[in-house]
């Protein structure tokens, strides 16, 4: 990046600091203009498919690693103008959560590493919802984000591609966003154009799936991104290295997260057989040196699919292959002596349905899960044949975050109070925030001070936004994630309402003053997780309006929870809560980013909880409930929350809110719904909300006693800081790099 060029050259531009979009518009394209060189795709890279990208907000982070957000601060202060006037300006929100989100850390590590990595995309015309609450109820508004314009990509027509459907033609025209880093790397996505018809493919992200139309759009959108990088990366290769396609996997690799752009190893098939006369065989041994997979659940639901009538009706040609693979793959099973049982389970058509993970899993030279447990759950349950036949295409990579961002960018006065302890190398190389771990207890009450600052931020943020006052002092846990039953958002409502009674019999002596935040999009179908959503504003308001209490006890559920609040809320909590029902949450990110800003994990062993917990200490955070293992011993028979239920009055009294009229549901039956879900029907209690309620309460009271020793829980804090060096994505990219990329 050419600074003194972005300086003199923003200097000259006429800055109204009335026009926030303008001005905006202004800075990013200026950036942009200095900053790219337009880097050259080198012989040998990693591609990067995605269906989503959780991007979050370009502007500040990209100046940052421009490493000119700090003049562009004097800069627009000179002319009057305050940097932050730009936290106007939408999140590029590409992407519903997790597997998204990691995708845009990925990219970031990558560029910062130097390392070439290609993203592959989708350019959504609308992103994830915008969330407002209507009387304590989801409502979904469109998120219109080009609305701000959008400076930091580049429209390409010359590079458009033509992609055909059995019933439709469309052109998909790439735009190329920088990442920029060490070197500058591109995310490309492609926006579907040329009718009506054909931008519905690129309108949504993820369109409803659970209608017919539905399925069909999300499977036009996987094909149509899939099919455009793969021509993109088959004319890169052929103008490098010539048509012999057995170098392919030599200079390329494609990583799939997860099912969603599987259809790529059908589509380079095609490519190569049909455009480039490469025999099927010689195709399949190409494709299979190219493929990786990652797995991101084991939710049957997320396993996609795909009826292959459905696939034959708009895409007969990629059926077909479809079909040669899975013939090809029986028969190669059967020589290496799959039983026919195995053959079945492992197979890429199963009845008329076509099997994605399966497909990649045939296909791929190397399967990964994204924690150490969620590797082991997926050896052992999800693809025990393959895993038994092939050990050596499995390997863990547990996930990570970019600590540029959710660190040094969302909290400057943490990164600042590192760099006056032991200097700032760790911004270069982020293993060396290790060395803060001997000035724990000199740093203490400095951190106390910034953690205090963090939450004064955030509260005022949400007094100016929500309407909603917390006093600056209160202990703040903060549970933020999709709302997911397994996530149990429901089990921590429950937790709230035992100690609100507990404080309301005069139980809690000393109570400290203590505030649970709550920051979570349901997905709009999703009728169980919207009754949480309203469950949890019905407790909110009865809690908060409770003057016996409420000095004690808040609870606040902020709206349109995304990466930019995400940013504030990570740097002021105290306590990160990660209660999933252990064996369901695949990694979490999340925990890993409250890790980095000095939270203490209150959480159950599940995902990278555990390797959060190994590296920061047992005694530096707060475990309970029920174990993987447990869990699923008890979900083979033998639990009974019926019992639970009946033996413990006080939970008794909690769940029962949901039925005795406590709470309305305005009269939506969502509540006994969620009741039924507990207590009635064939799948009782499936995510052991009542199993783990009374460990978890006893855990939140437990903190609460431990803080009462401030310093104490700030050296358990900074401890949490100080080895979170692992949970950068930097660590993970190098392991990819290292051992799937070979980049
Ligand atoms: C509606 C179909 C569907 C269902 C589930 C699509 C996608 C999913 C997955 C949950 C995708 C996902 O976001 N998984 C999350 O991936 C993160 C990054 O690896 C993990 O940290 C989370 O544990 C995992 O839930």
């Amino acid at each position: 990046m050419n600074r003194r060029l972005f300086i003199s050259e923003l200097k000259k531009e006429q800055l109204d600091g009335s026009d926030i979009v303008g001005t905006y518009n202004i800075i990013s394209s200026v950036a942009m203009r200095c900053a790219l060189k337009g880097p050259v795709k080198p012989r040998h890279c990693a591609h990067y498919f995605s269906i989503e990208y959780l991007m979050g907000r370009g502007f500040y982070n990209n100046l940052m690693e421009l490493g000119v957000l700090h003049e562009a601060s004097s800069i627009l202060a000179e002319k009057g103008i305050d940097i932050n006037a730009f936290e106007e300006v939408e999140d590029a929100a590409l992407g519903n959560g997790g597997l998204g989100r990691l995708a845009a850390c990925f990219l970031d590590s990558a560029a910062a590493l130097g390392l070439p990595l290609y993203g592959y995309g989708i350019r959504y015309k609308y992103g994830l919802f915008k969330q407002d609450f209507e009387n304590g109820f989801q409502k979904e508004l469109p998120d219109d984000w080009q609305r701000f314009g959008d400076p930091w990509s580049i429209r390409k027509d010359d590079e458009s591609m033509t992609i055909s459907f059995a019933d439709m033609v469309v052109t998909a025209v790439p735009y190329d966003m920088p990442v920029f880093g060490k070197r500058i790397n591109i995310l490309r996505l492609y926006q579907a154009e040329d009718s009506a018809e054909a931008e519905k493919i690129s309108e949504y992200l993820y369109p409803a799936d659970d209608t017919e139309e539905g399925k069909i759009l999300r499977l036009r959108q996987e094909y149509f991104f899939t099919a455009a990088a793969c021509r993109d990366i088959v004319q890169n290769f052929v103008r490098l290295h010539g048509t012999n396609f057995k170098n392919l996997g030599k200079y390329n690799t494609i990583q799939l997260n997860d099912t969603h752009p599987v259809l790529a190893i059908a589509e380079l098939i095609r490519i190569m057989t049909a455009e480039y006369a490469v025999s099927f065989k010689a195709a399949l041994d190409a494709v299979k040196g190219t493929f990786a997979y990652t797995n991101h659940t084991i939710l049957p639901e997320a396993l996609e699919c795909w009826d292959m009538g459905m696939i034959e009706r708009i895409l007969p040609e990629i059926a077909q292959i479809i079909s040669k693979i899975d013939g090809a793959a029986r028969i190669e099973r059967e020589k290496a002596g799959y039983s026919a049982a195995e053959i079945e389970e492992t197979a890429v058509i199963r009845g008329d349905k076509a099997h994605m993970a399966n497909l990649a899993v045939y296909a791929s030279k190397s399967v990964n899960g994204v924690a150490k447990l969620h590797t082991e759950i997926i050896e052992r349950d999800v693809f025990p044949t393959e895993y038994k036949y092939h050990p050596e295409k499995f390997s863990n990579k547990t996930n990570g975050v970019t600590q540029r961002r959710w660190l040094m960018l969302c909290n400057g006065e943490l990164s600042s109070l590192i760099d006056k302890t032991i200097g700032r190398e760790w911004r270069n190389d982020f293993t060396g925030i290790f060395a803060l771990k001997e000035s724990i207890g000199d740093i203490a009450e400095k951190f106390i001070a910034v953690k205090g600052r963090k939450k004064k931020q955030l509260f005022d943020y949400i007094r100016a936004t929500e309407g909603i006052d917390i006093p600056d002092d209160m202990i703040l846990y903060a549970q933020v994630k999709r709302l997911h039953e397994y996530k149990r958002q429901l089990m921590t409502a429950f937790a709230i309402l035992e100690i609100y009674n507990k404080l309301k019999r005069g139980e809690l002596k000393d109570f400290q003053p203590s505030v649970f935040l709550f920051g979570a999009k349901s997905a709009p179908s999703y009728r169980r997780a919207k009754a949480i959503i309203k469950f949890i504003n019905c407790i909110a308001e009865k809690v908060n309006a409770d003057e016996q209490t409420n000095g004690l006890l808040k609870v606040v559920f902020v709206r349109n929870y995304n990466v930019s609040y995400a940013e504030k809320i990570v740097a002021a909590a105290d306590v990160s809560l990660q209660v999933s029902t252990a064996g369901f949450e695949a990694s979490g990110t999340g925990n890993m980013k409250f890790m980095m800003n000095g939270a203490v994990t209150c959480g159950t062993l599940d995902g990278a909880n555990i390797e959060i917990v190994d590296y920061a200490g047992e005694g530096n955070n707060y475990i309970f409930g029920a174990t993987a293992e447990e869990i699923k011993s008890l979900s083979s028979g033998g639990y009974s929350p019926r019992k639970i239920y009946d033996e413990d009055e006080e939970l008794h009294a909690v769940v029962d809110t949901l039925i005795d009229g406590t709470f309305d549901d305005c009269g939506t039956g969502d509540f006994a719904d969620l009741y039924a879900g507990l207590l009635k029907g064939e799948r009782l209690d499936y995510y052991f909300v009542l199993y783990d309620l009374n460990s978890y309460v006893e855990t939140l009271l437990t903190i609460n006693e431990d803080y009462k020793n401030r310093v104490e829980f700030a050296k358990k804090q900074l401890s949490n800081t100080a080895n979170s060096a692992y949970f950068s994505s930097d660590r993970t990219i190098k392991e990819y790099a290292r051992e799937i990329w070979k980049i």
